[in-house]
């Protein structure tokens, strides 16, 4: 078990202006943001970090949608964070979702979630390290 997750608020997060209201749910359940900036992906670095998914018919339409304006990657603390997270965000599809999840709560559909969480211990970290330097981590956290 580790205490350290991924995430990232998707363009829809930011073109609804739900950035502060999520990252509020996320806070108010006691994750902790070691880092955390605002950017927009390329094409290339999207479809990197989706690389797991490259052979899904879906694929293009996540980079369109991953691309089409600025996201918010966060690097975040807790007990059990992943499994934590996953349960905070609910089901990729937002009809599935649980009540009272992030998605149910804000997203439209299945493509367009509001927000990514990791899957996993390993991936977390993968997925920190593509998107935060080493710098980054130990300039914001000590560590
Ligand atoms: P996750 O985000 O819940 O881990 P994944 O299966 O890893 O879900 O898929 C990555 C992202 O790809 C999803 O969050 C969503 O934006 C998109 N996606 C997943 N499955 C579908 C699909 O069946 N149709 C369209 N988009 C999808
Ligand atoms: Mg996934």
């Amino acid at each position: 078990m580790s205490n350290r997750t991924f995430a990232i608020l998707k363009p829809d997060c930011v073109r609804k202006n739900l950035i502060g209201q999520v990252l509020t749910n996320i806070t108010d359940v006691g994750f902790k943001v070691l880092a955390m900036k605002m950017t927009r992906l390329t094409k290339d670095s999207a479809s990197g970090f989706y690389e797991i998914h490259k052979e899904r018919p879906f694929f293009n339409d996540l980079l369109d949608y991953m691309t089409s304006g600025p996201c918010v990657p966060l690097a975040l603390e807790k007990d059990n964070a992943v499994e934590d997270f996953r349960k905070l965000i609910g089901a990729t599809n937002p009809a599935e979702a649980a009540e009272g999840t992030i998605r149910k709560m804000y997203a439209k559909d299945i493509t367009e979630n509001i927000v990514h969480g990791s899957d996993s211990d390993e991936n977390a970290a993968i997925e920190i390290s593509h998107f935060f330097s080493r710098k980054e981590l130990l300039e914001n956290n000590g560590f």
